[in-house]
């Protein structure tokens, strides 16, 4: 498609109102919800309930709201956010359910029991725990089924068995998880938003127990391969998350479905979006009826990582499983950290691309990268985070020009 040649018109297929019935429950978190640390302005302009999609060829530009306004400051950024999340939401992943109205836990020893009930159903689950021994709070490293990342010193671990709340098997796991059972099968939600979901409820157990020793300020979240694209969606969705560490994510997480289905279509196997959905259940059933024509979509995958901003966010990439799209999450992602640095802070994101390793196997090479991000943003110490690293000596051939036609702001 040329720009500009299509449109397509979207009903808002979310089964929750548009913004403009406040008494009513909200599509996507309120602004305290979503942004606890920054609370931008007190109200942005809502989406319409339908939507119409202009063809694009290009990464859609960060800076230019749905209607066509410029993000000229900071706060518009918090407004832009939100619509990218809702836009994302609507067409992607499905919806991702607020707070539940009650949400009680405890640690005992290492486990921590959650449990939740919404509108007469319950659900439990628990994660594993583990505290380094001393005293004084630590961070903590959230792993989806456990970290392929080497061991932290002095960072706590929290195991988090996503499968146990919407399961991965294939694309017969759709509806199947504790979170279905509290919302219903037939709940818009992706496996990885229910997983988004259930991080949040975690994080308001801990907030229910001071003497945890977890800092619920240094919380970061990992996860490799599937579940690295499930680590992107929790930072991306869940705002007290600190760090966000997705490794070997690759299509569905750090890539963009552009530039995959341009890799695609110029001869080389890799993951795209119309494989995607037929692998697995990552994504709402929404998200069908785009995947064989991806430029209609108002978003792309670097607005997708562009909702962590400005919190950090180190992107763990492989240089060299053409599967995941190695050109695709180079160029993407170098896209969104202008986000980052239109609002000033471009060293709180890196892109590190490394290969000559089995999938998911960290290697060596990565670790100075990994080690200055946990030292700055879980740790307060020193760090240079100024990376965007590959071993790709062209830079996997990538071309700006191709992909990005905006220009980068300095958001005031
Ligand atoms: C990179 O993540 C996935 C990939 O999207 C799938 O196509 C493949 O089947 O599995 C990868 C994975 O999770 O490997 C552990």
């Amino acid at each position: 498609c040329l720009p500009g040649a299509a449109t397509s018109t979207v009903p808002n297929t979310t089964p929750t109102p548009t913004p403009t019935t406040p008494t009513q429950t909200q599509p996507t978190p309120t602004p305290t919800q979503s942004q606890p640390t920054n609370p931008g302005p007190v109200s942005c302009q809502p989406l319409p309930a339908t939507l119409t999609f202009k063809a694009n060829t290009k990464l859609p530009d960060p800076f230019t709201f749905y209607d066509g306004r410029k993000v000229t400051s900071k706060a518009d950024w918090e407004c832009r956010r939100q619509e990218i999340f809702e836009l994302l939401q609507r067409t992607e992943f499905g919806t991702l359910p607020p707070k539940p109205s009650s949400v009680t836990g405890s640690l005992s020893g290492t486990s921590l029991t959650v449990n939740v009930s919404h509108e007469g159903k319950s659900i439990s689950f628990s994660a594993s725990v583990n505290i380094p021994s001393g005293s004084g709070n630590v961070p903590a490293l959230i792993a989806l089924a456990g970290s392929s990342l080497p061991s932290l010193s002095g960072v706590a671990s929290i195991n988090f068995n996503n499968d146990d709340i919407a399961a991965q098997a294939n694309t017969g796991s759709r509806g199947n998880g504790k979170f279905y059972t509290l919302y219903g099968r037939d709940h818009s939600a992706s496996a990885m938003t229910a997983w988004a979901w259930g991080v949040s409820r975690i994080i308001d157990v801990l907030e229910t127990l001071p003497n945890s020793r977890i800092d619920l300020k240094k919380l970061a979240v990992t996860g490799c391969s599937r579940n690295g694209k499930g680590a992107m969606t929790i930072g991306a969705f869940e705002p007290r998350i600190a760090l966000t560490l997705p490794q070997e994510s690759g299509s569905g997480g750090a890539a963009c479905w552009r530039l995959s289905d341009d890799i695609q279509k110029s001869g080389t196997s890799t993951q795209t979006a119309s494989q995607i959905v037929t692998e697995n259940v990552w994504f709402s059933p929404l998200f069908n009826q785009y995947t064989s024509r991806v430029n209609d979509l108002p978003t792309d995958h670097h607005l997708f990582a562009a909702l962590i901003a400005p919190r950090a966010l180190l992107v763990i990439e492989h240089s060299g499983i053409d599967w995941l799209g190695p050109k695709s999450t180079w160029g993407c992602m170098v896209t969104a950290r202008k986000v980052w640095e239109a609002l000033g802070v471009a060293d709180n994101m890196g892109v590190s691309s490394y290969g000559g390793h089995n999938h998911c196997q960290f290697p060596s090479s990565q670790n100075g990268d990994l080690n200055a991000f946990v030292n700055k943003f879980l740790k307060d110490q020193d760090g240079n985070t100024t990376v965007v690293k590959t071993d790709n000596s062209n830079r996997f051939g990538y071309q700006e020009s191709q992909w990005v036609d905006w220009t980068t702001p300095t958001l005031s």
